[in-house]
């Protein structure tokens, strides 16, 4: 696989989970469908917002076994496969390579730049997938402190590109301009991130409003920077709302409004009271215009799952 047929809208998908943390695989299968059904070019499973990292090495080989097979022929499948031990992100990644992944991804090891570097080289050197690296200083602020470090390491074989979760589009574009496939990882920037050269996105709520940043995709595509700007507001009226609450609940509140229960997350986040989450719904209620209402299927009675 080569860049250039990696692009587009790709949701980080949310793990639906039962009520004793066990994997919901007809839950992920239908949430995948759905979500390609609107045009999504993809899925990026096993994530941050998947939770990949808290989930057992069984279970997140579940989610490929679950999923893979399901997945259209003209779509693709991304694994995050990163783990503390490089040999557990190797199994990982092997196992995506035999259910037929396309790719796979992984945060960096919590190390110095020589660690981070040797994690990346050992993974990519045995893994059959090509590697996207996980660039997201949020929760890893110090795996490059130097973006240098970060540009080396995607200059190494069987390094695809970078899944690049920052607000420093300069460095995306640096990126970009040695011809590394890139995916805008911040929702609030996709339009920005394609206007610096990004390839695509992968972003946590595209889980709930697809449809959004697929216009703002298809609108970079025809170089509609105004179309793309006008979607992109409208997006991020709502990412400042869900925003203002805890943020994976509240995302996975509008996934279950759209009929797809993900459960109880790893974490343990929820919201402080049954109050909020009805809280979040009106000022949701209030945010949507119509048509966006209408284009993200609010008010649709969901079908029974
Ligand atoms: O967490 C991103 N998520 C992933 C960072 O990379 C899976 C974004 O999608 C944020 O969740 C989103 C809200 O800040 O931009």
């Amino acid at each position: 696989m080569s860049a250039s047929t990696f692009g587009g809208i790709y949701p980080a998908l949310l793990t639906p989970l039962d009520s004793t943390h066990q994997l919901r695989p007809e839950m992920a299968r239908q949430l995948m469908l759905h979500l390609l059904s609107t045009g999504a070019h993809g899925v990026y499973i096993a994530g941050s917002t998947g939770e990949g990292m808290r989930l057992t090495l069984e279970t997140r080989k579940a989610l490929v076994e679950a999923l893979a097979p399901a997945l259209p022929e003209d779509r693709h499948l991304i694994v995050h496969v990163g783990a503390p031990d490089v040999q557990d992100a190797i199994r990982l990644a092997n196992h995506a390579a035999e259910h037929g992944a396309h790719a796979i991804s992984s945060l960096p090891p919590v190390a110095d730049a020589d660690g981070v570097r040797a994690y990346y080289e050992t993974l990519a050197k045995n893994s059959v997938l090509p590697l996207i690296l996980y660039y997201f200083p949020k929760v890893s602020p110090d795996a490059f402190a130097d973006p240098q470090s970060l540009i080396d390491i995607c200059d190494l074989p069987n390094v695809l590109g970078v899944k690049f979760t920052d607000f420093n589009l300069y460095l995306m574009q640096r990126l970009v301009r040695r011809g590394k496939l890139v995916f805008n990882g911040y929702d609030e920037v996709l339009a920005a991130g394609l206007l610096m050269g990004a390839q695509g996105g992968i972003g946590s709520t595209y889980n709930a409003m697809p449809e959004i940043y697929l216009k703002i995709y298809r609108a970079a595509e025809r170089g509609d920077w105004e179309e793309a700007r006008q979607w992109q507001s409208r997006a991020n009226d709502v990412l400042a709302v869900l925003l203002r609450y805890p943020f994976f609940p509240a995302l996975r509140t509008m996934v279950e409004r759209r009929g797809f229960d993900c459960g109880p997350m790893m974490s343990g986040e929820g919201f402080r009271s049954q109050a909020e989450k009805q809280q979040l719904i009106a000022e949701l209620n209030k945010t949507l215009t119509d048509e966006v209402a209408e284009l993200i299927g609010w008010h649709s009675t969901p079908a029974v799952r």
